[in-house]
């Protein structure tokens, strides 16, 4: 049993994300960088080992929500290994709970900025007069193709519906609003329409330590059609999406989610030989990706293990794992 309440605040977020109110890799980050906010600035721990089990179970009841975008364990990572340190290093409350707030800050800063390099790196690899196939709804991916309209590049956009959820018509209201033309189109329709694209920019929900890509489910039959046609792909991904679990040999698990999305329960119910798989995203191998841009730079896919390494840089592997959602562990707080 759990010993500690969720403030509704972070009870809205944590149902926010895991009933995809909430969506998109960054956003799922942002809202669970809000929720370890607030619970740092309203706990009513006694000392900083009691605030940091109690930032410990709202961590994992964030961790629970959706597993396959890897921002959200790298965010959560991030601030409980500053507030881990801080504790150890024998700091009072007070000053735990100060590390707790700006380390949070300082993550929100960094998807801040990091969107926004993205966008002017990327936008520097769209031609004026290109056409740009786009799936799913990323704020990554948008955030190139509206610097490169904003820097006044003629571009055309054509947007795949993305079926079962329809993200697409979020990146359609976001392009019609930016006044960027675009074109809607069914899912199946992208090999059909490929030689007519000069690129195409998804997002991602996490790069492997070998430069694969998980997205959306269907970015990897856009890849093979882009390939196919010898356009080219382009992956934009903050840093904070690369995922070190996969370092150590994990695979990045897929969601799979329920046949209602695909199908009427009435339908579903009736059948009685069939059945209905809905796997959420796919995996796109480093092959069929041209280049990732990231907020430090374009790299090759191939490249993924270096900023892995970074980010990871002095967490003890123990820690990598208690905040990850890749291990089965118990909701209750260590130690
Ligand atoms: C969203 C999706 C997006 C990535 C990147 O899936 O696959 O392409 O999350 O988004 P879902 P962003 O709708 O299932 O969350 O660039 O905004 O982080």
């Amino acid at each position: 049993m759990a010993r500690y309440v969720l403030l509704p605040e972070v009870e809205e977020i944590v149902n926010g994300i895991g009933s995809m109110r909430i969506r998109g890799a960054s956003r799922i980050a942002k809202a669970s960088i809000e929720a370890l906010m607030v619970t740092a600035m309203k706990s009513n721990a006694r000392d900083p080992d009691e605030f940091f089990r109690e930032l410990d179970y709202v961590a994992q009841r964030l961790l629970a929500t959706r597993p396959t975008a890897v921002s959200l364990p790298n965010a959560v990572r991030f601030v409980m290994f500053r507030i881990y340190k801080a504790k150890e290093e024998g700091q009072g409350l007070e000053e735990v709970r100060k590390t707790a707030i700006d380390s949070c800050r300082k993550f929100l800063r960094r998807i801040r900025e990091a969107s926004k390099m993205i966008g002017e790196i990327g936008a520097r690899r769209i031609n004026d007069g290109d056409t740009i196939m786009t799936h799913c709804h990323s704020t990554a991916a948008l955030r190139v193709i509206k610097t490169a309209h904003r820097m006044g590049k003629n571009i055309r956009v054509i947007v795949t519906e993305t079926r079962p959820l329809y993200q697409g018509l979020i990146t359609a209201e976001e392009l019609e609003k930016e006044g960027i033309p675009f074109t809607l189109i069914i899912d199946g329709a992208a090999r059909f329409l490929m030689k007519k694209v000069d690129k195409v920019v998804v997002g991602a929900d996490a790069v492997a330590a070998n430069g694969a890509v998980v997205n959306k489910i269907g970015t990897s039959i856009i890849a093979l059609a882009a390939h196919e046609a010898r356009t080219l792909l382009f992956v934009a991904a903050e840093t904070y999406k690369f995922s070190p679990e996969t370092l150590v040999g994990e695979l990045v698990k897929i969601e799979e989610r329920p046949p209602e999305e695909v199908v009427s329960p009435e339908v579903f119910k009736r059948w009685r030989y069939g059945s209905v798989r809905n796997p959420a995203f796919d995996v796109t191998p480093p092959e069929y990706i041209d280049l990732i841009v990231t907020e430090k730079g374009i790299i090759p896919p191939q490249a993924a293990f270096t900023i892995i390494r970074d980010e990871l840089r002095g967490m003890p592997y123990e820690f990598q794992r208690r905040y990850s959602t890749y291990w089965e562990k118990s909701l209750e707080p260590e130690g």
